[in-house]
């Protein structure tokens, strides 16, 4: 399974696995990452919900290994499929007490697809409740075949609360590691990806780079897609300030232009000029601006709703994430319309523009100065902000729902022939007549039916049977209607009743 090619190359020196955690939200793979390094992210995360990439180093038994966590949330994808498409090794989480999910099948189709080794963690093994032989059985229904199947996948239980075969898990990869001979030239100029990026108030653009091949130094002048920039400061995953990040590490990086689109290759260029230029003539960045989106999304229609937006969120790849959700909800007569998608901090500008257009501005995880709500209040603009991706999407979901007109519903009641005309003024009338069927109901509405032809409408203010008020008269019996309406019922009409009832719709 291995995908690396071998390359002579005498510079190529041993470098660190870049290990992959998948599985389904919450089977606990930022928790068995915690476990690893003995730190405590899940906690800290929203609702426990892993949102970005994150990328981490540890060292066991003298050996690096580099990790990346990634959010088992549907709307998560992409970074699913990036995390896969950079990694040497897959570890996949699966909870025992669960089993294979659906974001379990779709990471394993990552995993077929860049073709990356693998090695099955079967986790909370400590619960009462699991139950390992049976995630074996539906890992197999899936192509995974542990080797107690007879294949080839390794496979550990393991429980990232207590620990137990984590120790084995990490002499796993370091085999599997062994047998894919990871090489890398760390005197070459560094190339590699960009897992993550982010525009910071107080520092600037901000990008997480994983360095897969040389080594990227303070100084380096790089280019990302159309981002390029001279690297002012590197930082390890700890925070630390480095001077160099060998291959295989995940660095942060500050001096790029602007924030750089993740997925995208980095590599280092020999001036600031080639590195502009190349960034300019790159293919510019989707799905980003106005005039750029406008083509790929839908074209409002004739009588349809706009729910004009804002989105402003704390790194791209949850911009990425929540326009894909969005664009997964139904939109029938009434459509999203993303007036601007951008990485960074609710700011004035964006108020002006909500005001301007009507839009609503979303955020997610980020911040809102006070000021700013403030000033959003004085103008009547709506701002939301989130911590949590399926939350903002339902009340996106009930922004479209308030826009939508509710669906009127019709029920006939019954036809009533007009016999007498009792009075008669400009708009109001009391007329006789006979239920020739189903039934008349005070208050119905009214249709004059005149040789069988739609002549006016209104409604019925009052019903009454033997000159007593009554809420309904049945067929074959005679009733007193005092009728309100823009024309005036004749003899011989017939006064076809209905009911209409106002349903909230639903998306
Ligand atoms: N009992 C038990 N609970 C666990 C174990 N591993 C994780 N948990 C719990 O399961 C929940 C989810 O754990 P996370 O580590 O956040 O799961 P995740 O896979 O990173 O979730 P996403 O990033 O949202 O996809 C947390 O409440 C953990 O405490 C385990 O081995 N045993
Ligand atoms: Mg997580």
């Amino acid at each position: 399974m291995a995908k690396k090619k071998k390359v002579e190359n005498l510079n190529l020196l041993e470098r660190p696995p870049i290990v992959v955690v998948l599985g389904h939200v919450d089977h606990g793979k930022t928790t068995l990452l915690d476990y690893i390094r003995k730190t405590n992210v899940a906690e800290k995360e929203s609702g426990g919900i892993t949102q970005h990439i994150g990328a981490y180093q540890t060292v066991h038994k003298g050996k690096t290994i580099t990790f990346i966590d990634t959010p088992g949330h549907e709307a998560f994808s992409q970074m699913r499929s990036r995390g896969a498409k950079v990694a040497d090794i897959a570890i996949l989480v699966v909870a025992a007490e669960e089993g294979v999910k659906p974001q379990t099948k779709e990471v394993i189709s990552h995993i077929k697809e860049f073709e990356i080794p693998v090695v099955v963690a079967i986790n909370k093994i400590d619960k009462p409740v699991a139950n390992p032989s049976k995630v074996i059985g539906e890992l197999a229904k899936e192509g995974i075949l542990v080797e107690s199947h007879g294949g080839k996948v390794t496979s550990v239980n393991v429980s990232a609360k207590t620990g137990q075969g984590i120790d084995e898990l990490l002499e796993l990869i370091l085999l599997v590691a062994e047998m894919e001979e990871l090489k890398a030239d760390a005197a070459k100029p560094a190339s590699g990806v960009v897992i993550e990026s982010y525009l910071d108030s107080k520092r600037g653009p901000v990008a997480t780079l994983l360095v897969q091949d040389g080594t990227l130094k303070k100084g380096d002048i790089i280019v990302c897609g159309d981002s390029y920039g001279g690297v002012k400061m590197l930082e390890n995953f700890q925070g630390d300030s480095i001077e160099e990040a060998p291959p295989s590490m995940p660095v942060l990086v500050l001096g790029i232009n602007q924030a750089p689109t993740v997925g995208d290759k980095f590599s280092v260029e020999e001036s600031e000029e080639s590195a502009f230029a190349k960034a300019a003539s790159s293919v510019p960045r989707r799905g980003t601006t106005k005039a750029e989106s406008a083509d790929k999304r839908q074209q409002p229609q004739e009588g349809m709703k706009i729910l004009n937006l804002i989105l402003k969120a704390d790194v791209r790849g949850s911009l990425e994430a929540i326009e894909g959700v969005l664009k997964n909800i139904k939109q029938e007569n009434v459509i999203i319309n993303i007036l601007k998608s951008e990485v960074g901090d609710i700011s004035e500008s964006d108020v002006k523009l909500a005001f301007s257009t009507g839009s609503t501005i979303i955020g997610f995880r980020v911040k809102l100065p006070n000021y700013i709500l403030e000033l959003a209040k004085r103008q009547g603009v709506r701002i939301k902000t989130f911590e949590i991706i399926y939350e903002l999407v339902e009340e996106v979901r009930r922004g479209l729902i308030r826009l939508l007109e509710p669906e009127i519903v019709r029920e006939d009641l019954g036809k009533l022939k007009v016999l007498a005309i009792f009075r008669k003024e400009k708009s109001r009338m009391i007329v006789g007549g006979k239920v020739i069927s189903g039934k008349a109901e005070n208050k119905a509405l009214v249709n004059i039916i005149r040789n069988e032809e739609k002549v006016g409408k209104g409604r019925i203010i009052q019903l009454q049977q033997n000159k007593k008020d009554i809420n309904e008269v049945e067929k074959g019996k005679e009733a007193g209607i005092l009728f309100e309406g823009d024309m005036v019922i004749e003899e011989g009409d017939v006064l076809e009743m209905y009911k209409e009832e106002k349903k909230k719709r639903e998306l």
